[in-house]
């Protein structure tokens, strides 16, 4: 019924002045399962998504992608821990990705694996066209190593934290190699002449001041590949071979950046290139702002126009971690999508996230806090109270406002717009929270108009004057037509609720049309005068403080 919104709907056209909307998320790796981080950072981009398809409708296509990156050597561990290959352990957690994201309602429209062939014989020839730039050159390189993370970091940031791994505390090893090297120092001038030119490339703003000063310091050269020394070590073998040269493989890092053009290297996507935004978290940033860029500068590719890092969420208060065993799960979240709904936990997510610079956390008491403000007292509240009303005063259909659209100081289509374009600004800076308050904002503007006008108390008077029926069936047709431009714009977050609004009222979105004609007042998409209604059940119930948190489902 709503495949206008659905993944790969709508197609663009050549003669489309709108650049297509290329939206990625990070790839995960997969030696083990999903987690709210990995949820979290997908669901961002799929409200994304979701909004740039209601701002476009059929003018213009907005593709998102996410994925696993497999060839890391932490899956090749974690198999063996599990008796079981690479590729088994790989698939196994692929399933369980894919899985994660279909339960938490992305609309992606593809989901890549670095070991799918289609991945593995592009970043060859990515690779061939980068050795033959003369940006790659083969030398010793010593450093301290992640094995959790993946990467060689730097001496100082080696010794600062004692030789330990920055991001989960485990020990550094000392590893010297001979490796394929990129020029990544031969880029360093051009890429802060870009960073500096374009103010959104990287953000939030603080973000970017991070990787300029790291810029400043000087680059230096980045390997980019990984020595075989032991054909019959599984940990060495796995991965993708350097193109005429079988004693190196391509490093896990390089391999899996190459995702984002791999995916849309096709005759039918290729225009999709260069992307809009790559949504990651800081842990990634560098990879991503800064080796990222240059390779593409090497290639001769356009850059992505953004990257947008947000933080990290936490629990409780505390950092997550496997040792202290309080990782929000999916098992956890499915536990609350079960009690709340799970629309109420993409709200939570995606409103309270650590968007920005600073890191969020996920506690109970927050969320039932959240969830009773937001959703079961305003979005819920209200759609149910203009409901009830239009059943009780006006036998259940939606009322004639006889050409009116100002009453009591309300400039309706007014106020309407001016929500509409502020989503659409918010949605196009990336600021996602603004975006999805326009439509809460909404929705506490018409609270404030019942407030004010007393519709309640206006029907026990319809036979004092003639003209209090009139009044009536105005307020409350402003009331539900205003309210049904908030649920267009809520719709990218709590995509089910709203829909299930949409059903009840009679107004589900046409496919094809864009949000401003969608939302015009009074327009050919506005609630019909005269349609029967139906009023459902409450759609969000009000939550108890004092229930203890759910218990988590599934495994
Ligand atoms: O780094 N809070 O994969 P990864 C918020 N394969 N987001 C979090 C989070 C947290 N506590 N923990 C993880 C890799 N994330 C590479 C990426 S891309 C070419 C290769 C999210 O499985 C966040 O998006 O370690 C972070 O950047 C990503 O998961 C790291 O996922």
């Amino acid at each position: 019924m709503f495949d206008r919104f659905l993944p790969g709907a709508a197609r663009w056209s050549v003669q489309s002045p709108m650049r297509p909307y290329y939206i990625t998320t990070p790839i995960y790796y997969v030696n083990d399962r999903p987690h709210i981080g990995h949820c979290y950072t997908t669901l961002i981009a799929d409200a994304a998504a979701r909004m740039q398809r209601l701002i476009r409708g059929g003018d213009g296509t907005v593709f998102f992608l996410t994925g696993t990156d497999e060839h890391a050597e932490k899956v090749v561990t974690a198999a063996a821990e599990h008796g079981a290959t690479a590729m088994e352990w790989a698939d196994l957690n692929a399933g369980r990705f894919r899985e994660a994201f279909a339960e938490i309602n992305c609309s992606h429209d593809d989901f890549i694996r670095t070991t799918e062939h289609r991945h593995k014989s592009r970043v060859l020839g990515y690779m061939r066209e980068l050795l033959g730039t003369g940006d790659v050159y083969m030398g010793d390189y010593q450093g301290w190593f992640d094995p959790s993370q993946e990467e060689y970091v730097t001496e100082h940031a080696a010794r600062k934290a004692e030789f330990k791994s920055p991001v989960t505390g485990k020990p550094l090893e000392k590893r010297t190699e001979k490796n394929y090297f990129f020029r990544l120092s031969k880029y360093g001038d051009r890429l802060r002449e870009h960073i500096e030119a374009h103010g959104s490339f990287i953000l939030p703003e603080a973000r970017r001041n991070e990787v300029l000063g790291r810029i400043r310091q000087g680059l230096q050269d980045v390997p980019i590949s990984r020595a075989i020394t032991d054909e019959s070590d599984a940990v060495q073998t796995w991965g993708i071979r350097m193109p005429g040269d079988d004693t190196h493989r391509i490093y896990v890092w390089i391999d899996a950046l190459f995702n984002y053009l791999s995916a849309v290297d096709t005759d039918e996507r290729r225009e999709l290139w260069p992307a809009t935004v790559h949504v990651i978290a800081k842990d990634i940033l560098w990879f991503h702002a800064v080796v990222w860029p240059c390779m593409l500068m090497a290639l001769e590719r356009e850059l992505p126009a953004m990257v947008y890092s947000h933080s990290y969420w936490v629990a409780e208060g505390r950092k997550m971690s496997k040792s202290l065993g309080n990782f929000i799960d999916l098992p956890l979240l499915r536990g609350y999508m079960e009690r709340y709904s799970l629309d109420a936990v993409r709200w939570y997510l995606i409103t309270r996230g650590p968007l920005g610079v600073t890191d969020a956390d996920f506690s109970h008491a927050n969320f039932v806090e959240v969830y009773n403000a937001d959703l079961a007292n305003t979005v819920g509240n209200s759609i149910n109270r203009v409901g009830n009303m239009i059943g009780k005063y006006c036998d259940g259909c939606v009322p004639d406002p006889k050409g009116a659209t100002e009453l009591e100081g309300h400039d309706w289509p007014s106020i309407a717009l001016g929500h509409v374009e502020r989503m659409t600004a918010s949605a196009d800076g990336f600021d996602l929270v603004s975006a999805l308050r326009s439509g809460t904002d909404l929705v506490t503007v018409v609270d404030g108009y019942i407030n004010q006008t007393e519709p309640f108390r206006l029907a026990k008077k319809l036979d004092e004057d003639p003209a209090n029926r009139d009044r009536l069936n105005a307020i409350l047709y402003h009331c539900a037509e205003a309210l049904r431009i908030a649920s267009l714009l809520l719709w990218p977050a709590m995509p089910q609720k709203m829909e299930e609004v949409w059903s009840r009222w009679k107004c589900v979105p046409p496919r094809g049309v864009p949000l401003r004609e969608l939302a015009a007042w009074g327009g050919a998409h506005s609630l019909t005068p005269g349609q029967r209604i139906e009023k459902g059940s409450p759609l969000f119930m009000r939550a108890d403080a004092d229930d203890p948190p759910p218990t988590p489902i599934g495994d």
